[in-house]
């Protein structure tokens, strides 16, 4: 992941990476972060396959706060955010990481419809989710 650009969030994208820090319990991608803290939660792709052909946008969301991971369950909100323009309704597959599920929302603010919690997801097609989601929750 050397590439990755150091600052910025996934609205202002350098090149094809883009970040977005959440925090537990709270709703938004938060500024002030330094990409290098904490852990990464999930990392979304405008392509399936988690390729980046093409130039294809990859979304690295994280927590700055995190040393351990995710909680086993997922009852629990460990963040959240509204994908920015350049992602919204673009998402076609995404990883998790540190013990992290996501789960996907039709709409912005969590609202509409929302996938079960996807652990990974190499094509969001064959599920009807393929460019669909416009916020994600974290747990
Ligand atoms: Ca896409
Ligand atoms: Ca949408």
């Amino acid at each position: 992941m050397g590439t990755m650009a150091k600052s910025g969030g996934i609205g202002t994208m350098a090149n094809t990476y883009g970040y977005c820090a959440i925090l537990d319990g709270q709703f938004g991608c938060k500024s002030g972060y330094n990409t290098s803290d904490g852990l990464v939660v999930a990392i979304v792709y405008e392509n399936r396959w988690f390729n980046t052909q093409n130039d294809g946008l990859v979304g690295v969301i994280y927590n700055p706060n995190y040393s351990v991971g995710c909680t086993s369950r997922t009852s629990d909100f460990e963040g959240g955010a509204n994908f920015p323009a350049v992602l919204d309704d673009k998402v076609s597959s995404v990883r998790t990481y540190n013990g992290c599920d996501i789960t996907l929302w039709s709409r912005s603010g969590l609202q509409f419809e929302g996938t079960s919690w996807i652990h990974e997801e190499d094509d969001l097609n064959p599920s009807g989710w393929n460019n669909v989601a416009s916020s994600f929750e974290i747990s």
